[in-house]
């Protein structure tokens, strides 16, 4: 019998399941990722994507995110309250690209955005840029059809290099980071919104010169 993508969701049931869900979210996410950045290199000539990364998060991690929360670790548990089972890191080589591929993931009629942080108009005190992006995918098995949520992060080469280097150091020191180590950060992470910004503005110019030069 077919099934009908607006009928509602069925229980993920199983560990088994959770594993084979949301490596499935992650595939169509990524597939559709890589469809709409090779549609853009056709259309614009440029991609907005430089790479993408996925993960699962480890059996161990949900435990310990389960815990922090205060759930007990059953698989309904893990399934509403751990949003990043499934994420996916977007690493794209201008901020402009990053709203750009955010919007065109939302446009997608089979995802649903449950919500939005935007932690480059607001970013964290840590000095933590980066656009999170929670959405649902339908991925369709044999006998059922399950929603799986997937944590979308969109950010720039730069903001990637700073926010490996603060989680390394976040972890190292297990959150009490020495205050010159911080500040440092901090002053690293206005540094890295200046070549940002920099950069944006130099790709820009040498656009709008390629562009005049078609006319
Ligand atoms: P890990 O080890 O990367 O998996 P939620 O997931 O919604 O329950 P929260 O904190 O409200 O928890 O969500 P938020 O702020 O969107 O952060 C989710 C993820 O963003 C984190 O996952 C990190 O990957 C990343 N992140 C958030 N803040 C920072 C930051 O200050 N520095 C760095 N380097 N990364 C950050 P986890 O599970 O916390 O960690």
């Amino acid at each position: 019998m077919a099934r009908d993508i607006n009928r509602e969701p069925d229980p993920i049931d199983s560990w088994m399941e959770v594993t084979l869900v949301y490596n499935s979210a992650l595939k169509e996410i990524g597939t559709k990722l890589e469809i709409l950045n090779d549609e853009f290199q056709q259309v614009h000539r440029y991609n907005p994507i430089e790479h993408i990364k996925s993960r699962m998060k480890t059996s161990e991690s949900i435990v310990k995110k389960l815990k922090k929360k205060g759930y007990e670790s059953t698989i309904e548990n893990m399934v509403e309250h751990v949003n990043d089972i499934a994420g996916i890191r977007v690493i794209c080589s201008f901020t402009s690209d990053i709203y750009r591929v955010a919007e065109m993931i939302g446009n997608q009629n089979d995802i649903k955005v449950l919500s939005i942080k935007d932690y480059i108009k607001n970013p964290k005190a840590s000095g933590y840029k980066s656009y999170h992006m929670l959405v649902t995918v339908p991925i369709f098995l044999s006998d059922k059809m399950v929603n799986a949520k997937v944590e979308i992060q969109i950010r720039t080469v730069a903001m990637d290099f700073w926010a490996s280097l603060e989680h390394k150091i976040h972890y190292k020191f297990e959150g009490n980071a020495p205050e010159h180590i911080k500040n440092e950060l901090k002053e690293c992470a206005r540094m890295v919104s200046d070549l940002d910004a920099r950069m944006l503005a130099l790709n820009e110019e040498i656009r709008s010169l390629e562009d005049n030069e078609f006319v």
